[in-house]
């Protein structure tokens, strides 16, 4: 999706180095101004430091693509005055390899007027995003960056701005923007345009509402790239839990904001125009959209009434289905895949991460609810909460495997992300931290844990892929679900990507993507660029090493597949995640007896049942 000019919802994509897409001769006519607005979501860099870049990524970046809608309407509107011409380019780094030196000739050649927008930039990110301006910098273009680190470090501490990078950044005359962009980017690039723009925007205590502005979109040929063709959009903003290892509501905060029907109907068929029907709604609880319903309806109307083909994945919280009636929507709107913060099945731990809402008693419930409608479940699982130990992890999974009836299961080290309550903790009572920002992907460990090193850490981490995705469970998922009457092509992949991309990349399946690109010149400041003679031959053994492997064990699970397709009486296969919950379980699982605090969680539970049988029979 490089080099995209002025490209918009019902316009033609135009290169920018090309005639195409602009009229010559009126260009001649008028005073012209030209001003290069180049939107970068850039990548991290990996254990050597090469960018981590990828043929296919496997999730569409959303923030880019609201910025993209965003600088659309800024186009419209002619922010910064008739004659001046903004020429919108954008870059997906984690698919597309940013030429900065062909941009910066590119901004030159146009009298050097411009702004490069880092978009999205998450704390891993920070590192690579501020290298990508310095080289900007040294050509006297204006650059900013906006996102997760600036927004998180600024809203929680706003005094620690040198060890957080930021000042070094502002110091080296780039940018930062701190909050959401909605009615502030023209304010960003008329500064840009006037060469005045200020060190810090600081927005992080003004969250704007969000009915009726500018809708994220990005054009096709990005989509197609990235998470098998999907468009992302977010419907809401804010969640009104206290994780404390969480930034969004520190950044977004806790009070719903949302879009209306009317503008998420307009994404949808903005994107249908343009072949795709498949959306990521990356509100992180979309359950705690004050606006579900009526957003529902109007997906439901679509598909019902209009018969629209739309799928859609969403973030869901454990308690979800105690809302009446959203599962039962969201499955009539098509929502067929669900992210669900499990986070862990230890109540300590959720008790410590303050995730009050986790109640281990209902994580049966609310993955054979989200079934029931047809959904994929996908949950997040933390591992280095205080408690944990290698031992305890691996007996955690085994119980998860046969108690809970989830598909995919994807783990994440517990991380002090820059913006969240753990970080500004830590931090305050000077605990010593990971220094380089690029490890905070939640894939690296980034702080010291009481029971485990830093490699017995890292090890269990890597080990939790394998011992979850075994040739048996994964034989186990796939029963499950052809015993719901669910074909099972898609749901194999799926096992295949969140396994394969640890076992083969040691990257996080959501950081991750299908066939690796490396570029030799593209390595982080600081290391050495490797000669030809042993850049290319180690490039190329290790591919051949990968793609091997990865269809040795593409092979693994496709055989896995066909065996459980062919096997007898497979729509009567029952197991015990599957059977129905029922009270006496909580005397019998394990999940519940594996730590003190499960006994402890039971024994409320059944408290609070007796409470209320007593008062209902009380009350007849
Ligand atoms: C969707 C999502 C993803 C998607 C897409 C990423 C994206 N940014 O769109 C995928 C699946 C790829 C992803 C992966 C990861 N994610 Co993520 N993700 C999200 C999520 C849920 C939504 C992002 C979003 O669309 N927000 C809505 C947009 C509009 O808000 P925004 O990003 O804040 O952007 C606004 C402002 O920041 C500002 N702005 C942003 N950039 C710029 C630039 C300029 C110039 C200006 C002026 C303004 C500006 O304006 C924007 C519009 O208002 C967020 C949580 C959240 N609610 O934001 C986590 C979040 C961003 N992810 C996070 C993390 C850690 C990750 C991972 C490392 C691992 C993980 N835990 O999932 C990987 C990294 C992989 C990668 N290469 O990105 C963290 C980042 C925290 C931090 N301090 O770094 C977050 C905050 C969640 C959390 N765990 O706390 N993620
Ligand atoms: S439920 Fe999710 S979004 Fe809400 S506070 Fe917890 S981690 Fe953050």
């Amino acid at each position: 999706m490089k080099r995209i000019c002025n490209a918009g919802p019902g316009r033609n994509y135009a290169p920018v180095d090309g005639s195409a897409g602009r009229d010559r001769s009126e260009l001649l006519m008028t005073p012209h101004t030209e001003f290069h607005l180049i939107l970068i979501k850039p990548s991290h860099y990996d254990d050597d430091g090469y960018v981590l870049q990828w043929v296919h990524a496997s999730t569409p970046s959303n923030t880019l693509a609201t910025l993209y809608g965003l600088a659309l309407d800024c186009i419209e509107r002619k922010v910064l005055g008739e004659d001046v011409e903004i020429r919108l380019h954008v870059f997906d780094e984690t698919i597309n390899r940013v030429r900065v030196d062909r941009l910066i000739r590119t901004v030159q050649a146009d009298g050097g007027n411009g702004l490069v927008a880092l978009c999205g930039v998450q704390t891993n990110q920070y590192p690579r995003a501020v290298d990508i301006c310095t080289a900007f910098r040294a050509a006297g273009i204006q650059t900013c960056i906006g996102g997760f680190h600036v927004s998180g470090s600024v809203a929680m501490l706003p005094g620690a701005r040198k060890e957080l990078q930021l000042q070094q950044a502002m110091d080296a005359g780039i940018s930062l923007f701190a909050g959401e962009a909605e009615g502030r980017f023209d304010e960003v690039l008329r500064d840009a345009m006037n060469r005045e723009m200020q060190p810090l925007y600081n927005y992080v205590a003004e969250t704007p509402a969000l009915e009726g502005v500018p809708q994220p979109f990005l054009p096709a040929e990005s989509a197609k790239r990235t998470g098998g063709g999907k468009a992302t959009f977010d419907a809401g903003r804010g969640c009104p839990f206290l994780c404390s290892f969480c930034t969004i509501i520190n950044v977004h905060g806790r009070k719903s904001r949302y879009r209306s029907p009317d503008d998420v109907e307009r994404i949808i068929r903005l994107n249908l125009a343009q072949g795709i029907k498949s959306f990521l709604i990356t509100d992180d609880n979309f359950a705690r959209n004050r606006n579900w319903e009526p957003i529902l309806d109007r997906l439901i109307a679509l598909r019902e009434g209009e018969g629209l083909p739309i799928r859609f994945s969403i973030q869901v919280d454990t308690v979800s289905h105690k809302i009446r009636g959203f599962i039962e929507k969201c499955g009539r709107a098509g929502v067929n895949r669900i992210f669900l913060g499990l986070e862990s099945i230890n109540p300590d731990a959720l008790k410590e991460a303050r995730k009050g809402q986790n109640n281990i008693t209902e994580y049966r419930a609310v993955a054979q609810a989200w079934h029931n409608v047809g959904a994929v479940i996908n949950a997040g699982y933390i591992l280095g909460f205080p408690g944990d130990t290698p031992e305890t992890i691996a007996r955690d999974i085994k119980i998860i495997q046969s108690e809970l009836p989830l598909d995919v299961l994807d783990f994440f080290i517990l991380t002090p992300l820059p913006g969240s309550q753990d970080h500004k903790e830590l931090f305050e009572k000077g605990v010593a931290l990971e220094q380089d920002l690029n490890r905070y992907d939640t894939f690296h460990v980034t702080a010291g844990h009481a029971k485990m090193s830093a490699d017995a850490w890292l090890d269990i981490y890597r080990r939790a892929w394998g011992l979850y995705y075994t040739p048996e469970h994964v034989a186990t998922v796939l029963r499950r679900a052809r015993a719901r009457g669910e074909s099972l092509g898609h749901l194999m992949i799926k096992l295949f990507v969140f396994y394969a991309c640890q076992a083969i990349e040691h990257v996080h399946p959501l950081d991750a993507g299908l066939i690796r690109r490396k570029y030799r010149r593209d390595r982080r400041p600081g290391l050495p660029i490797e000669s030809l003679f042993v850049f290319y031959p180690r490039l190329a053994l290790e591919s051949l090493r990968k793609y091997s492997r990865m269809a040795w064990i593409f092979w693994g699970f496709h055989r896995i597949r066909r065996r459980v397709e062919k096997e007898p009486d497979g729509a009567s296969y029952r197991d015990v995640a599957t059977t129905p919950v029922t009270p006496e379980e909580l005397e019998s699982l394990e999940l519940y007896h594996a730590t003190p605090a499960a006994e402890t969680a039971v024994i409320k539970v059944q408290r609070k049942r007796a409470a209320v049988a007593q008062a209902a029979a009380s009350a007849t």
